[in-house]
């Protein structure tokens, strides 16, 4: 199965590309990938970081992608630089994504309650276009409140659910619990274990093992649960080590306990 990941390249700080393109591999599928954008480090807590946007670069790729008659199983898209690369990426689902295939979005605009560098309501509300074009999307807490403009999850996953059919707020807390909330047939709640603070990357590591898990056959449900307990030990690993939350989560070692799983869970 082929897959295909757009995001950018944080050369450091395990993110986007760094960990879609490792994850997807190990979990048994053909990922290509699309840089958006070229940083030294990701933007969130490092000074003086690079920006190289890849928009020219993206539309040749694409073009010369056209010539191979490449066709996708599944396109996730991550991180986009401005308004312009999301109108993109819609251009990109309608070129490359095979019929039935999935489209899945992460609105990467935020957390903490505001908004990453270089994002605003405006870059909020073409996301919610891209949105409405997806078959799945998973926006953090703060993304569901930039998206909607409502704290109460239950709102919010409405409103998302107004414009895609499976919409998943992953890590939505209510005093002191941690749930994911999702869509499937009606609103659910997946309770899942609390580790306070925000980790950066745990949002990218989340969106590829889930989207890794829903390409090998796993239910919804399923690849919410498995994707949801790897991200934990992969949180607590991190806590465990000390390691300066800026540089990402410490998830290589938990990917073997996480694919055992999926490996006993795939229909495919
Ligand atoms: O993890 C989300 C993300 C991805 N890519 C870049 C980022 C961030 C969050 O800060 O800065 C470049």
């Amino acid at each position: 199965m082929r897959v295909l990941a757009i995001n950018d390249i944080s050369c450091v700080g395990k993110c986007s590309l760094t960990v879609a393109l490792p994850v997807l591999t190990a979990c048994g599928l053909t990922c290509d990938i699309l840089p958006t954008a070229l940083l030294s480090t990701h933007t969130g807590g490092f000074v003086g970081y690079t920006f190289l946007p890849l928009d020219d670069e993206m539309k040749k790729i694409a073009d010369h992608w056209e010539t191979l008659g490449l066709k996708y199983d599944l396109i996730y898209s991550g991180y986009l630089g401005s308004r312009a690369q999301i109108a993109f990426v819609k251009d990109i689902k309608r070129r490359f994504l095979r019929q039935g295939g999935i489209f899945a979005v992460d609105p990467v605009l935020g957390d903490n309650f505001t908004f990453y560098k270089g994002f605003d309501d405006a870059f909020a509300r073409e996301m919610l276009s891209l949105c409405a074009e997806a078959d799945y999307i998973l926006p953090n807490e703060t993304e569901s409140f930039l998206l909607t403009g409502t704290r109460d999850f239950s709102a919010a996953l409405r409103a998302l659910h107004d414009v895609c059919p499976h919409p998943v707020i992953t890590g939505a807390k209510t005093q002191d619990k941690y749930e994911i909330c999702y869509y499937d047939g009606g609103e659910k709640r997946m309770p899942i274990p609390c580790v306070e603070g925000s980790f950066h990357g745990a949002g990218d590591v989340f969106a590829s093992a889930f989207c890794g898990c829903l390409m090998r056959g796993l239910s919804q449900e399923r690849a919410l649960a498995v994707t949801a307990k790897f991200c934990y030990n992969a949180i607590l690993r991190t806590r465990r080590e000390v390691t300066d939350r800026k540089y990402g989560l410490n998830y290589e070692r938990e990917i073997y306990p996480f694919l055992t799983e999926l490996e006993r869970e795939a229909k495919n």
